[in-house]
């Protein structure tokens, strides 16, 4: 169990530890200060219908509540201790799980945790200023929750940080609360996190795609041979979980009212489902394409060096490592990367240890679709005659194999000249953002009611009903 008579809330047996417990005292008002700033607008008073962590054990390991969000009890929550655990791979594969971070990986492993953390405070301030314009309030509480976990991914990496890196993991703790999503001066570390997230339709994609891509890092992370990281992240994956359903069924159930709302009015011209004030099936796949193509690119070079590293090392493993039937060393195998080779995409076998984003991009792009196919689902149901695709892999990329290319979304090579004269059918416009803010120029607040461009879920949080008061404004 969690012990929240502590000042800050763990599981780790943080009392007996007095250096570190002072100096993560110290650490919590600048996170707090930061939260104040980089937050969500203006809800510091509101009582939020919030899930806390108590345990973290399988079953019952929340508990529901209102909450002010800066009272939120961020912590320090890990997964028990496997005695027998063991590093799985790489050069160390045998040898017992380290409870200490080996010395000759001290930098990389840093690396990996600062960029891992500088993630999760990223997307909450790229958040901030949604809840203005939130289509309901189980739709302003779903965003909270998300947000309060996203800080408390922020305090699980910077645990690790003081815990295991000293004075510099303290200074890196600290450059965590300074740098700023969109900042030309002090921007995050990776770039799907400077981009702005403008409206509710852009939030729902990003916590879809780039949320999953949270999912498949962590999985990778949670297979490391350095303990104390592959616990920790254990416990993230079961909070980014939600994250996924609040993007997936948020976008969902923007297609729902759109299909509704096109078959009682029986029109299918985007400008007439927009004089409807709902959003066109053709701006919801300009939107998949960006974030989709934007989140690809999170998965660093089709061939690392550092990933193999990383995986050689025992610090980051391969999505579901130890189910994986083959040597988990990887020195002889190879694996298929795809490259530009004049006007063509070509296939190309490198070794597999330096594929390993490209196979972690793979290993998700499996899930994507799956996903993609269920809001496909929901446009059959309605009869209608549209097809919702994921473009080719090398379309809007700017990290990897196909930085540089202009790849149209079914895959050809193209001239900067015809990809200019393509892209607003493919990325969203100018004119998409302006409309699809304008559907959002305010809140809905009242009990029970959405947005017209959205539909209700299917049900309420915690079993409550869809017009439970899940935000108290006070
Ligand atoms: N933008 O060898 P490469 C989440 C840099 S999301 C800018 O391919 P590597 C969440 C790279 O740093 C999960 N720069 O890189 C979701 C390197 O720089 P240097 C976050 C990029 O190291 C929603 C250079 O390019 N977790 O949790 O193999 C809400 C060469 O690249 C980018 C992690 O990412 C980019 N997109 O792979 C909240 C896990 N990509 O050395 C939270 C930890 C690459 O030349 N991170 N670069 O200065 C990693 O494992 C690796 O750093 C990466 C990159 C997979 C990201």
């Amino acid at each position: 169990m969690i012990d929240y008579t502590e000042k800050i809330p763990n599981n780790v047996d943080l009392g007996r530890d007095r250096v570190l417990q002072r100096a993560l005292e110290h650490w919590q008002p600048a996170f707090l200060g930061w939260w104040s700033d980089m937050g969500p607008n203006e809800s510091s008073k509101y009582e939020v219908y919030l899930r806390t962590a108590t345990s973290v054990e399988p079953d019952g390991w929340a508990q529901f509540g209102y909450v002010r969000m800066p009272e939120y009890r961020w912590g320090i929550f890990l997964q028990p201790r496997d005695e027998t655990r063991q590093v799985n791979f790489g050069r160390h594969k045998g040898q017992s799980a380290w409870q200490d971070v080996p010395g000759e990986y001290r930098s990389i492993l840093r690396r990996v945790i600062v960029t891992q953390g500088d993630t999760e405070p990223a997307s909450v301030e790229q958040q901030k200023a949604l809840g203005l314009s939130c289509p309901s309030l189980y739709d302003l509480r779903n965003i909270f929750q998300v947000n309060v976990e996203e800080g408390r991914h922020l305090w699980a990496m910077v645990y690790l940080l003081h815990r295991y890196f000293g004075r510099d993991g303290r200074e890196e703790a600290e450059s965590l609360l300074a740098r700023r999503s969109g900042d030309t001066d002090n921007p995050r570390i990776l770039g799907a996190f400077n981009e702005p997230t403008p409206d509710w339709l852009a939030f729902y994609m990003f916590t879809f795609f780039t949320d999953r891509d949270g999912k498949f890092q962590l999985c990778a992370l949670a297979e490391s041979g350095f303990d104390p990281l592959s616990r920790t992240c254990r416990f993230m994956l079961t909070e980014e979980a939600h994250h996924m359903f609040v993007g997936e069924t948020g976008v969902s159930r923007i297609i729902q009212r759109t299909c509704d709302v096109m078959k009682e009015n029986n029109i299918d011209d985007p400008s007439d489902v927009r004089a409807m004030g709902v959003i066109d099936l053709q701006t919801i796949q300009r939107y998949l394409n960006f974030h989709y193509s934007v989140t690809l690119d999170l998965y660093g070079s089709d061939v690392s060096s550092n990933a193999a590293n990383y995986y050689t090392s025992g610090l980051k493993g391969r999505f579901r490592e130890t189910k994986l039937a083959d040597d988990h060393i990887l020195s002889e195998a190879d694996y298929p990367v795809w490259e530009v080779v004049g006007d063509k995409i070509v296939a190309k076998h490198v070794p597999s240890l330096t594929a390993l984003n490209e196979r972690l991009r793979d290993d998700y792009i499996g899930e994507i679709e799956d996903g993609v196919a269920r809001w496909q689902k929901v446009i059959d149901t309605a009869g209608i005659p549209f097809r919702l695709t994921l473009p080719h892999k090398g379309f809007h990329r700017e990290i990897g194999n196909f930085a540089g290319h202009h790849i149209s979304p079914t895959g050809e090579v193209l001239t900067e000249e015809a990809w200019k004269h393509h892209e607003s059918e493919w990325l969203p416009s100018s004119t998409d953002y302006k409309y699809v803010q304008s559907l959002m120029s305010g809140r809905v607040t009242e009990l029970g009611k959405f947005a017209n461009w959205i539909a209700p879920p299917i049900r309420g949080i915690n079993n409550h009903p869809l017009n439970f008061e899940y935000v108290r404004f006070n």
